[in-house]
């Protein structure tokens, strides 16, 4: 088999770009880990940047994320009892945000990719690159007990923080910048009204808590728990009660319980890799970086890394020249690096931290009170959760 670009993971960052580079012409296929299902079954992220819908709409995929996306003007910042609403449209000029899951962001790439009748090697096992820093870039893999290879121009490592791609490189020729918080979130679905028409992130004595959804009948909440808990621990009636007891008291009133239908625990970390080029591989997404979602960042970070690198192969096989190819990395890693310092903010300002002490307590504190008292403190946490231009 040979291809242009081979893109490993059909997560939404695989997807996309496998979707932007059939649009302008360029060849590509996908290898999968999982079956379809599998990476359908993941519930991640929620909330998009216009950035990410405009793309999605550029790739072809935007009519349901149009039809059923939520649009959101504002969310709030729980603290101390108060939910202070920062006006994501009134302080940036009016952006908003979407909030449509990434669950449903796959499945309308996974669709369009089968509708052009694009190649996805799904349960492929033992993926293996050979050869991206040399001239005849290659990927192997065993399906059904056969074992296959592509032979490609490029290879894409779209395949998420524990994916080949980043760990195929050798250790001498790339750096890693990591901080894993001693903390994860225990997240619930539930096909209960969401307890406000608006995202609230609690920062409280007890812990953190997130009130999101996917729909006006759907929600979608957080509370921090520790590293080692078990979701299976957890009965339905103790997450609500947790829930309840983090957020002020008219947000609590108006949480409405139902049995959940996922219950899971993500880890905390943050993580960012440097370069993202190696020759004939790239990265991009998950494999590249990873962000607490506390700032909602992850998938809009997958999205403008997969921007970025869509642009430079099609500049390559269109206009001959790898000038973008070449700057791939560094535009890449610009946005990364404010993502990952927004996200970092975020998190410590929200969270319990086991062993701080008195003055990183009221530090907290101070940062809310700073964001209650200031517009220029408001317009700054806004223009980075509506998104940073890409
Ligand atoms: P993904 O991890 O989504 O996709 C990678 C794909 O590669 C997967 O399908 C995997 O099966 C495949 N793969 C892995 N190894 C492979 C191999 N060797 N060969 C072939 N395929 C391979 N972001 C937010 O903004 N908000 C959130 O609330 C949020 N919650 C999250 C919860 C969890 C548990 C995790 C892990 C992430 C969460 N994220 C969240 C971040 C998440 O949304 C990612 O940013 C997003 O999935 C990134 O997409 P990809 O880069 O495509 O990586
Ligand atoms: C979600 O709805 O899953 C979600 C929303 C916003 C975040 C994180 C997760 O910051």
């Amino acid at each position: 088999m040979r291809t242009q670009v081979a893109i490993i993971g059909a997560g939404p960052a695989g997807l996309l770009l496998g979707q932007l580079l059939h649009k302008a012409g360029v060849d590509n296929v996908i290898l999968e880990r999982k079956y379809r299902d599998y990476v359908l079954s993941r519930i991640r992220a929620g909330v998009l940047e216009q950035g990410t819908v405009d793309l999605l709409t550029k790739a072809g995929v935007g009519a349901r994320l149009c039809a059923e996306g939520l649009s959101h003007e504002g969310f709030a910042l729980g603290f101390a009892n108060r939910r202070l609403r920062i006006d994501l449209k009134g302080l940036t000029g009016g952006k908003i945000v979407t909030v449509y899951g990434q669950t449903e962001v796959t499945r309308d790439l996974m669709d369009a990719r089968a509708a052009v009748g694009l190649t996805t090697i799904y349960e492929a096992d033992d993926v293996t690159l050979h050869d991206f820093d040399g001239v005849n870039p290659r990927v192997s893999w065993r399906k059904d007990g056969a074992s296959r290879e592509l032979a490609c121009d490029f290879i894409a490592g779209c395949d998420g923080f524990h994916g080949v791609s980043r760990t195929s490189i050798p250790a001498g020729a790339i750096e890693m910048f990591e901080r894993v918080y001693p903390f994860g979130w225990l997240g619930v679905l539930a096909d209960v009204p969401p307890c406000s028409h608006e995202l609230i992130y609690a920062g409280h004595d007890r812990g953190f808590a997130l009130c999101s959804m996917r729909s006006a009948i759907r929600s979608r909440y957080y509370i921090q728990c520790p590293l080692d808990a078990n979701p299976a621990t957890w009965s339905d009636q103790m997450f609500w009660d947790e829930l309840r007891r983090r957020l002020d008291p008219e947000a609590a009133s108006h949480v409405v319980t139902g049995p959940s239908i996922e219950k899971s625990i993500a880890p905390l970390r943050s993580f960012v890799a440097e370069p993202l080029r190696f020759g004939k591989l790239f990265l991009a997404g998950d494999a590249a970086h990873i962000v607490p979602p506390t700032g909602a960042k992850g998938l809009n970070l997958a999205a403008s890394d997969v921007h970025y690198l869509s642009e430079a192969l099609i500049e390559h096989y269109g206009e001959k020249s790898d000038a973008g190819i070449d700057g791939y990395s560094a535009k890449a890693l610009d946005r990364i690096w404010k993502s990952e310092r927004f996200s970092w903010a975020m998190t410590s300002m929200l969270h319990r931290f086991d062993r701080q002490n008195s003055f990183e307590r009221r530090m907290q504190e101070a940062e809310f009170l700073y964001l209650e008292g200031s517009i220029a403190a408001r317009t700054g946490l806004a223009e980075n959760y509506v998104g940073l231009p890409f």
